[in-house]
């Protein structure tokens, strides 16, 4: 069952951090008498679609009423019909139905923030710096963004992105932490430059071995000397053409909840390894030990263990390409349709590094399957679309499974792949509900 918490529950809760979160970390310097003001107000103002002309004695803490009225869990300004799973950090993810689009819309792109997201709504992007540096970067350099874009070719991709956690609400025994269903999952367009052509221009000396980021984000205990989370992958995923620093997102600048101005974008892999308010790439010269590298964060059981067991740190292995799965988003799980119709069935297959070869569907809980229709990625790391026709023998409760198998002949487990302790990597096919008529 997805937790939702409402806006309202979450104001009651604590407003000073409720507006903070929402609105962005200056919204919290309200004046002595705890209004509002600032650039809190403006992102307010943005997000109501107009300018308040009484903002002076609109209290810290209160409700925007258009957003308190929705029913809806949770509204955040930008997204639509997501559900929220934690609010501090915000994470939230989108039912199946609303990814329907083979270009996921920003509005429908999921959220996961691990701490503290910048104020960066009121930057100059063109001024943010970047710094590469790290042991194995021959020739450092802080460059802003503006001249990282005039110096470098910039590449327009379409990447999916997906948290390495996404579908940990499966699990049993259950893992801490996000209980995402399926909705961690998106395949936005994204403009930006190759990280190689950055790293190469500052020389990646022989020994490298990580190259990972560092970013502008505040951790949740409000130290300054922890981070939420540094990241990052081999040099060798680094050096792919896919492997981007991004600004633009649907053609438009990056929201802030998803990195303004620029993040790294490492696509196939869990999606934790693609930092957002990106400030610093290091290009280490051993495996990087940022926050959420060691430990069990992102790392599952080297070998298998049974459900339950505890596992050593030293005996699980981080995380790489992320698994082949898929996800119906036509029609919504709960539909009714007659028999006398066929139903039209589609959405989404993508295989972490590798290419989907087929997916299947079945109406018998996976006694036989049938092949879909698959169409080819529009790029390298671009989830690729299915559709199916569907026809029922007779009235009743269906179940419509789908399943995609990659191109080394690996398919998605039925009910559930092996446990880890952290949860991740839930591949399991999805499943909808259709309710057949006479
Ligand atoms: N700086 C920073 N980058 C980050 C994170 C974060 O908390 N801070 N979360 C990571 C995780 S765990 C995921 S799943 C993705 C989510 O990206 P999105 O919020 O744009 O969908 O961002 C990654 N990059
Ligand atoms: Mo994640």
């Amino acid at each position: 069952m997805t937790i939702k918490r409402g806006l309202h529950e979450f104001y009651a809760e604590n407003p000073e951090l409720a507006d903070e979160i929402l609105w962005g970390r200056k919204a919290n310097k309200i004046t002595r008498r705890g209004f509002v003001k600032g650039s809190g107000l403006a992102a307010m103002s943005a997000a109501v679609g107009a300018i308040i002309p009484f903002a002076h004695l609109m209290p810290g803490g209160l409700i925007p009423a258009a957003f308190a009225q929705s029913d809806d869990a949770f509204s955040i300004p930008g997204k639509s019909g997501l559900i929220l799973l934690n609010d501090r950090p915000i994470n939230a993810e989108t039912p199946a139905h609303l990814l329907d689009h083979p270009v996921t819309p920003t509005s429908r792109l999921f959220v996961r923030n691990n701490g503290i997201p910048p104020s960066t709504w009121d930057i100059d992007p063109l001024e943010w710096k970047i710094s590469i540096e790290g042991e194995a970067c021959e020739n450092p350099i802080t460059i802003t963004l503006g001249e990282l874009q005039k110096r470098y070719k910039q590449h327009t991709l379409q990447l999916q992105i997906e948290c390495g956690g996404n579908g940990r609400s499966e699990f049993n025994p259950p893992a801490k932490g996000n209980q995402w269903t399926t909705g961690a999952i998106g395949c936005p367009e994204w403009t930006g430059i190759r990280l190689r052509d950055i790293l190469k221009d500052c020389g990646v000396s022989d020994n490298a071995v990580y190259v990972a980021y560092e970013a502008a984000d505040m951790h949740l205990s409000g130290d300054p000397t922890k981070r939420p989370i540094s990241r990052g992958v081999p040099v060798q995923k680094a050096l792919e053409k896919e492997s981007m620093i991004v600004w633009a997102m649907n053609g438009d600048p990056l929201p802030e909840l998803h990195g303004f101005p620029v993040r790294m974008l490492c696509a196939g892999w869990p999606a934790s390894v693609s930092g957002k308010w990106l400030t610093r790439i290091l290009i280490r010269d051993r495996i990087h030990d940022g926050a959420k590298m060691n430990g069990q964060s992102y790392r599952v059981p080297c070998k298998p263990v049974a459900p339950g067991m505890s596992v050593a740190d030293e005996d699980m292995c981080i995380i790489e390409s992320m698994p082949v799965k898929s996800l119906i988003t036509f029609p919504k799980s709960g539909i009714e349709s007659s028999v006398t119709k066929l139903l039209q069935v589609r959405g989404h297959a993508w295989a972490g590094d590798n290419r989907v070869k087929k997916v299947h569907t079945s109406i018998d809980f996976g006694a036989t399957w049938q092949k879909t229709k698959l169409k080819k990625a529009v790029n390298r790391l671009a989830w690729q679309h299915f559709t199916a026709t569907m026809d029922f023998p007779e009235p009743g409760y269906y179940e419509i499974w789908v399943r995609a198998t990659d191109d080394i002949g690996r398919a998605q487990p039925m009910l559930l792949p092996g446990w880890n302790p952290r949860g991740y990597l839930n591949n399991a096919c999805h499943r909808i509900a259709v309710m057949i008529t006479a």
